[in-house]
């Protein structure tokens, strides 16, 4: 069974994940709308990944006697100047991700939860290979600069680092 306290940081969790797909929705969308296809696959997958995440924390929480709560979102910034920018702003919302991963980690140590420390490896371990699949993709943007041919070729090769579970 849950302690309140544990139910309440993972379902603050759950409404962090779901605005992550929001956000990296209105990124996709965006970038399909500009013309950038590959950038646009790249996250709706990313966006759909998120949804995972969420869903897999509302199953745990009801599964261990608590009640999952589905709460409004945080409407995401829908306009960007540049590619740059999205993945700028996506490492840093996967930092800020993890941080709060972090955080309800230490919360479950805390309270000798073992069994929701545990549930939550998967999450700290998939929050390393975001922010290391964010930063390569910011690299290889840095190296592209202002070069337009440098970025139509970057558009094309973005879907190989689309996670295979949610590759189309
Ligand atoms: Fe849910 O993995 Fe990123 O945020």
């Amino acid at each position: 069974m849950l302690s309140k306290e544990i139910e309440k940081a993972l379902n603050n969790q759950v409404r962090l994940e779901a605005e992550s797909s929001q956000i990296y929705l209105a990124m996709a969308s965006w970038a399909e709308v500009k013309g950038f296809e590959g950038v646009a696959t790249f996250m709706y997958a990313q966006s759909d990944e998120e949804r995972t995440h969420s869903l897999k924390l509302v199953k745990y929480i009801n599964e261990r006697g608590g009640h999952a709560f589905i709460s409004d979102l945080k409407g995401p910034k829908t306009e960007y100047d540049s590619i740059k920018e999205i993945f700028e702003t996506q490492l840093k919302h996967e930092i800020f991700v993890s941080e709060s991963i972090n955080e309800l980690v230490k919360i479950t140590l805390d309270s000798k939860d073992y069994a929701t420390h545990n549930f939550l490896q998967w999450y700290v371990a998939e929050q390393i290979e975001e922010e290391s699949t964010a930063r390569t993709i910011l690299d290889k943007l840095n190296l592209i600069g202002e070069d337009k041919g440098g970025l139509y070729l970057f558009d094309n090769d973005i879907v190989r680092f689309i996670a295979p579970k949610t590759a189309k």
